[in-house]
């Protein structure tokens, strides 16, 4: 008896935790406080206990849309957004949104639970049986599986350096099911946890490169600036403007650096985009890839005889991806490093005497700006009836210009190109759409994170096949009472409403929907605020209630179904306008 009671004294005074413990104090030391979730075996736990140590914990209602929004709370914070997931099933859908981030340059976690490691090696046949590990690395920047307690500290600090580092992207994190219940030491525990010091280390770019930049941009008779969401993402805001300011170089913003300067700016090429392209012969790209978005920087965009032809523009490219340069054309003076680090550098070496562009090229580029403006304008002033595109959007341009702080979300076919380019942006990171892959289905997701980590109204403008994508998350929006205003601009169908069944039977054409639907009601269902609008007028009332009570709402928009055009504006990119 006497050599068993110290036995017990000690195991009482051994403070034990566990896998659970230690992901959540991982997270947690390292400022991440918020997770993107769906429960279930094995994280059920996590969810609840997570919750129970203060961090905020978001449950959807399908995993593609949590992934969503980790991806975009990624590109708004810059720090990697945490996707919690199941297994094999919840993993895959949420292996959408991991591959997306990658592809758009957005930091993001997707940790999901699996299941056991022998049993799914040797193919026995477990619960929600899958290799996540091997499905994930071809799409994720990193992916990673951690077995042991003791290495979690390790496992997070490793996916948060490479989420965020260099060129941001998706981390898969591997944690199986019997991870989570070890119980370790928890001094030992404690000691394997690691704030991960400096996680996106400048990258300063070599003096010679700079100077190379420099060099060619002043020699440019047309120079021209186009600004990406890399530049967006690097929030380098002010120091973005007075480079573009201080050279007095003519810009163009992709869709998500709208705003990074005011899209009414003087120096913003947006209404002459085909104008100035072509006409360029410097352009200088700050976090814009020269991928298909751009037509691969050649082509008859770029003024070349041919679809492939290169226009004889030289390019200067700043990006953090050494690999980037060269990927589609020839880019003369490539400029390594976070924007951030770039911009500044450039700046130093400009000092205050750059000559500004010659007064041809920025005289021509504004005539062509005043008269599309003209013509815009004439085409918004109308008020058809049915609704269309533009008389909705009219009244979604004046709303988000008294309202410039309000998150705007965007997607569909036409709903996305017309609201591009009708609504003005006036401030940095304020416009979040479909991105490098021109994906359905980010809104509801982006509307939940954009509302959470900005604390700001939402507005999502959605095409109605869109928003069928992640409509269901708006029991979300009305669980956690966010202040996000949804409209639909429902022309009946995928790019619109009107085509017919072709071999004439009971089916409906594959883009038709039914007709007249009312998504307004879907809202309702859950305690949310809808309202149906056919004319401009109530299109505007419905918003500015939206907005004044900060409700959730969904607006149903009726938009003329003969509207829209196939596929928005790349139809071109359809095999058969190809084959034509
Ligand atoms: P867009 O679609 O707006 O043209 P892309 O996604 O094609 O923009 O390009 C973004 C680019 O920005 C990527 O090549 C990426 O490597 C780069 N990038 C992202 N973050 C940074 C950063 N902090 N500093 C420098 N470059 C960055
Ligand atoms: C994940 C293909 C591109 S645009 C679109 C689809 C289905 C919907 C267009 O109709 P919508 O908008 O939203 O009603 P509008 O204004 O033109 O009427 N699946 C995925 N991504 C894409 N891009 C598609 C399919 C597509």
């Amino acid at each position: 008896m006497g050599t068993v009671e110290p036995q017990i004294a000690t195991d009482v005074q051994t403070q034990h935790t566990d896998g659970f413990q230690l992901v959540i104090d991982a997270l947690k030391l390292n400022g991440l406080d918020t997770i993107y979730a769906l429960p279930g075996i094995p994280i059920t736990d996590l969810t609840r206990r997570a919750q129970a140590e203060g961090l905020r914990v978001l449950s959807f209602r399908h995993e593609q849309n949590a992934g969503y929004a980790a991806s975009i709370a990624g590109f708004l914070t810059q720090k990697p957004g945490i996707c919690l997931t199941v297994s094999a099933p919840g993993f895959l859908n949420g292996l959408n949104a991991l591959a997306h981030a990658t592809t758009n340059c957005f930091p993001m976690i997707l940790i999901s639970g699996s299941s056991e490691r022998e049993i799914v090696d040797l193919q026995q046949g477990d619960y929600e049986e899958l290799d996540q590990l091997a499905i994930a690395k071809p799409l994720a920047k990193a992916a990673y599986r951690v077995l042991h307690a003791e290495d979690i500290g390790v496992g997070v600090a490793r996916a948060i350096r490479a989420a965020v580092s260099g060129r941001p992207g998706g981390v898969y994190l591997d944690l199986p099911a019997k991870l989570f219940a070890q119980s370790i030491d928890a001094s030992i525990g404690k000691n394997s946890l690691i704030k991960v010091v400096d996680p996106a280390p400048k990258q300063i770019p070599a003096p010679e490169s700079v100077k190379r930049a420099l060099d060619l941009l002043r020699s440019a008779r047309k120079p021209l600036i186009i600004l990406g969401k890399g530049a967006a993402y690097a929030q380098a805001d002010s120091d973005i403007r007075s480079l573009v300011e201080k050279t007095g170089i003519p810009y163009l913003p992709m869709s998500m650096a709208k705003g990074l300067l005011p899209d009414t700016h003087e120096q913003c090429a947006s209404a002459a985009r085909s104008f100035a392209l072509p006409g360029a012969d410097v352009v200088m790209l700050i976090g814009a890839r020269l991928n298909w978005l751009l037509s691969h920087g050649k082509g008859k965009t770029w003024g070349g005889k041919g679809h492939k032809d290169w226009g004889g523009q030289k390019f200067i490219q700043l990006d953090i991806s050494p690999q980037e340069a060269d990927s589609n054309v020839r880019i003369d003076a490539p400029l390594v490093g976070d924007i951030g680090s770039c911009v500044s550098a450039l700046l130093s070496a400009i000092g205050s005497g750059w000559a500004k562009p010659p007064a041809d090229w920025l005289n021509a580029i504004q005539e062509k700006k005043t008269a599309n403006v003209a013509k815009m304008s004439e085409t918004l002033a109308k008020n058809p009836s049915p609704m269309n595109f533009h008389s909705a959007l009219n009244v979604v341009r004046d709303i988000v210009k008294a309202n410039p702080d309000a998150i705007l979300v965007n997607e569909g076919a036409n709903a996305l190109d017309f609201t591009r380019s009708i609504v003005d942006m006036y401030k940095p990171r304020k416009r979040i759409d479909v991105g490098t892959w021109g994906i359905m289905g980010i809104g509801m997701g982006y509307c939940v994170a954009a509302a959470v980590v900005t604390r700001q109204q939402v507005i999502a403008i959605e095409g109605d096949s869109a928003f069928g994508f992640s409509g269901m998350e708006v029991e979300t929006l009305c669980r956690y009472n966010l202040p996000v205003c949804v409209v639909v601009l429902n022309n009946n169908g995928v790019y619109r409403g009107t085509d017919v069944n072709p071999a004439g039977g009971p089916d409906a054409a594959p883009t038709v929907f039914v007709k007249g639907a009312r998504y307004d009601k879907l809202i309702e269902a859950f305690g949310g605020v809808g309202a149906h609008a056919t004319t401009p007028a109530e299109l505007r009332k419905a918003m500015e209630e939206a907005l004044r009570s900060r409700k959730p709402t969904l607006i149903n928009a009726v938009i003329d179904e003969t509207a829209g055009t196939e596929s928005g504006r790349i139809t071109s990119l359809n095999p058969s306008a190809k084959k034509k």
